[in-house]
């Protein structure tokens, strides 16, 4: 049985399960509370960097941290109906790069300016909340150019990329809006809201999303 540790609220956990669901494949969600130290204690003794997701393998005794690593895996042992690494060696790198732009270029900097609202007022970092903003604004150039053209991150067919994209964009159109600046971008995002593993996805986030912190 596969189980997956981190919280539906969480971007990184949204790339995973979209993964999941659009394989089809089994698992069980295991809701990480690091604000509780029990929880918190049990989510460092499996991966001591503390970062989710992690995804436990009982079948095949494996734990597998980082969201790339864990797509990798699933591709490889529980690939379900779903190609979503391609086979073909040079689609294959497209994939891992696209997928890491989403993951380097805007969930990091999302991040960033999301923990910004987390810091208390005589912490704040207004240079490095602007350079955030400017990092989040020229990947959406990238990306709204790239998808004038294409349905998916790749062209017609879902994969690796796209699972990273769905929450990133989700979460950076958040706290960059982007639906008038990047159309291309913002349609390629309502496409990803009506894909039923992310669908799925967000639906079972819903009820934290009032733990999202609005902007200070
Ligand atoms: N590179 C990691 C990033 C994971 C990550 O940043 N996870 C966030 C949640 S979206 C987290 O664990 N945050 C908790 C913390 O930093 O204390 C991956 O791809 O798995």
């Amino acid at each position: 049985m596969l189980t997956l540790h981190g919280h539906p609220l969480s971007s990184f956990c949204m790339k995973v399960t979209t993964a999941l669901y659009e394989a089809d494949t089994p698992f069980r969600y295991e809701r990480v509370d690091l604000g509780d130290p029990a929880s918190r204690e049990r989510f460092f003794g499996l991966w001591p960097l503390g970062k989710m997701p992690v995804l436990h393998d009982a079948a095949r005794g494996e734990t597998v941290p980082e969201t790339s690593a864990i797509l990798e895996y699933l591709s490889l042992h529980y690939p379900g109906d779903a190609e979503l690494t391609p086979k073909a060696p040079d689609l294959a790198w497209r994939a891992r790069l696209a997928e890491r732009i989403f993951d380097l270029h805007v969930q990091v900097p999302m991040q960033r300016i999301v923990s910004e609202r987390l810091r208390p007022a005589d912490h704040k970092d207004a240079f490095g909340l602007n350079e955030a903003r400017a990092q989040l604004a020229r990947t959406l150039d990238l990306v709204d150019g790239q998808m004038a053209e294409r349905t998916w991150a790749l062209g017609s067919s879902f994969g690796i990329a796209d699972c990273a994209a769905a929450p990133a964009l989700y979460y950076a159109h958040k706290v960059l809006p982007f639906a008038a600046t990047h159309p291309n971008a913002w349609t390629y995002l309502q496409r990803l809201e009506a894909r039923p593993s992310f669908a799925r996805t967000l639906k079972e986030a819903e009820p934290f999303f009032a733990m999202f912190p609005a902007e200070a």
